[in-house]
């Protein structure tokens, strides 16, 4: 299946490429087979949104790039859904920003989490955390709670693309500033989330070093006012507003199919 081609003139092109990059990661080892399940879901809530990035979930991509400008340790969370979809720009986003990539899996296995690394390393990752394991995030079944102690278990500021709802609960517990990148503003980890960007990863990743890079000169006080003036409940109310109206534009017949 993942060998056949899209054609750029379909309607919903990207949608289409991304399972099968999805298909492709579970073929190499990297997604587990529940990240199919997860991708399917996501699908559902990027088609009522119109698969594309509104307007709130630009300004949370804004503030996500204030805060991982201004965080002491910012870390960028990889699974095996966002290491299929979107490798190279995850690399390139703890660039700008000057973050660590932390492989940290779900369902967690040691053949799962070196095919990641590599992964990674072949997109242009020089240092990937999430083997050593030596930290662990309280309150979290065991596998699930692995982290390196150096890196998420370190970090002040951490970029949780879909994470499970446990897990960014417990994040928060430890006082850390979590931005969430997930397509269901109604998740629990987007309603944790210091930061919820309710955008497909394949977009909001690129978009947040788009900010990034013009943030980049910002004064800490400027961040500090991007951070201020965001508030995530109004977003999330936004978000679910364009999700309602998609599905009253779907009654309408208006969506591509
Ligand atoms: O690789 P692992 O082992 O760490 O496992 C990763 C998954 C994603 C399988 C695991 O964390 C999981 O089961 O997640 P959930 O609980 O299914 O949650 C995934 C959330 O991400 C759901 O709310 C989806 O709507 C959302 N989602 C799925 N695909 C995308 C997405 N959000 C943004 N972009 C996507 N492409």
């Amino acid at each position: 299946m993942s060998d056949v081609e899209v054609p750029e003139s379909h309607p919903r092109y990207e949608s289409l490429l991304t399972r099968h990059r999805i298909e492709e990661g579970v073929e190499k080892g990297i997604t587990s087979r529940q990240g199919l399940i997860a991708q399917g879901r996501g699908e559902a809530f990027d088609y009522l949104l119109g698969e594309r990035t509104t307007g709130s979930a630009d300004a949370a991509a804004r503030a996500a790039a204030a805060h991982l400008l201004l965080a002491d340790h910012p870390v960028l969370s990889v699974n095996g859904n966002v290491a299929a979809l979107c490798p190279g720009e995850l690399v390139e986003l703890a660039e700008v920003v000057g973050a660590d990539l932390e492989v940290n899996l779900f369902n967690r296995t040691d053949e799962r989490m070196r095919a990641i690394v590599d992964h990674l390393r072949d997109h242009g990752a020089e240092a990937v955390r999430g083997l050593t394991a030596d930290g662990r995030i309280p309150g979290i079944d065991h596998e699930r709670a692995k982290v390196d102690a150096e890196g998420i278990g370190d970090a002040d500021v951490v970029l949780v693309p879909l994470e499970d709802g446990d897990r960014a609960e417990a994040l928060g517990a430890m006082g850390k500033v979590e931005l969430v990148v997930d397509l269901n503003p109604m998740s629990r980890s987007a309603q944790v989330a210091t930061v919820p960007i309710v955008d497909n990863v394949i977009r909001a990743i690129p978009n947040v070093t788009r900010h990034a890079r013009d943030l980049a000169d910002a004064s800490e006080a400027e961040l500090h006012a991007v951070v201020d003036g965001f508030d995530a409940e109004t977003t999330l109310a936004a978000a679910e507003r364009a999700i309602r109206e998609g599905v009253d534009d779907e009654g309408d017949g208006e969506n591509e199919s």
